[in-house]
């Protein structure tokens, strides 16, 4: 079953707000049971992000201003605004079930998801947490990098973190769509973040596809979210024990 719902792309402010009509952290800390899905009955959601028309250029990244980051790039490094894979997908999609799950308290998986500063780049580009779940980041870099998170429901923070420094451990208590995440030295950096309630979120690589396991049989909404593009979002039904698929497309 495939269906497709286009609507349009939601200019970039939207962006820093969007998830915030999904249940608050105190909410879910005080009220809501906790979620459980039953194994026997939960399904999969896949799909593709397609991209139609020429990818826009992307600009290279100019590191002149700190030898020590230009010198760990053999070759030039474009922007990662807009990165259309091989197979006309779109990469750095964040995805999400936006409505649908049972309001319940989902637990937030133990292992940290990396941030990785390397070459003067955050890697990667684009990473979906769970709130509560840890955020590590690591300075694999010879410079100082001053990381800011731009987050408007979450208490934004701007902290350096020297060379070789330990590795930064961060949370976000709150649910919260796409926001950057800035450097405060290198204004070339720029990686984006979304906090998400439960764990049916993906974000797409370099084959720009997405799978979504262990979903409860239900009729959803899915969102797509791309930092230039913009939401999108798309219904579908879920069988006990199903494979629902749904595909996105985006354009220049
Ligand atoms: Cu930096």
């Amino acid at each position: 079953m495939k269906r497709l719902k286009r609507l349009t792309a939601a200019p970039l402010l939207f962006l820093a707000a969007c998830g915030s009509s999904t249940q608050s952290g105190n909410e879910a800390e005080t009220i809501l049971p906790a979620a459980h899905v039953d194994e026997a009955t939960a399904g999969t959601i896949s799909g593709r992000v397609l991209f139609t028309g020429a990818a826009p250029a992307m600009p290279e990244v100019d590191f002149s201003s700190n030898p020590q980051c230009e010198r760990q790039h053999r070759t030039p490094q474009k922007a990662e605004t807009v990165v259309v894979n091989s197979n006309k997908t779109l990469r750095n999609v964040f995805i999400r079930i936006k409505d649908g799950l049972p309001r319940a308290r989902w637990t937030p998986p133990a292992q940290a998801v990396q941030l990785d500063q390397k070459g003067c780049v955050y890697e990667p580009h684009v990473l979906g947490i769970m709130a509560g779940q840890q955020l590590e980041i690591l300075n694999n870099d010879p410079v100082n990098h001053n990381i800011h998170a731009e987050s408007k429901v979450n208490p934004a923070w701007n902290e350096s973190q020297p060379p070789r420094a330990e590795h930064k451990f961060k949370q976000f208590d709150s649910p919260e769509g796409l926001f950057p995440v800035t450097c405060g030295v290198h204004p070339w950096m720029r990686s984006y973040i979304a906090v998400s309630a439960h764990p049916f979120f993906a974000v797409t690589g370099d084959d720009g596809s997405f799978t979504l396991k262990g979903v409860p049989p239900g009729t959803y909404t899915i969102e797509a979210v791309h930092e230039k593009y913009g939401s999108k979002e798309g219904q579908l039904t879920l069988a006990p024990n199903g494979n629902a698929t749904l595909d996105f497309t985006y354009g220049s």
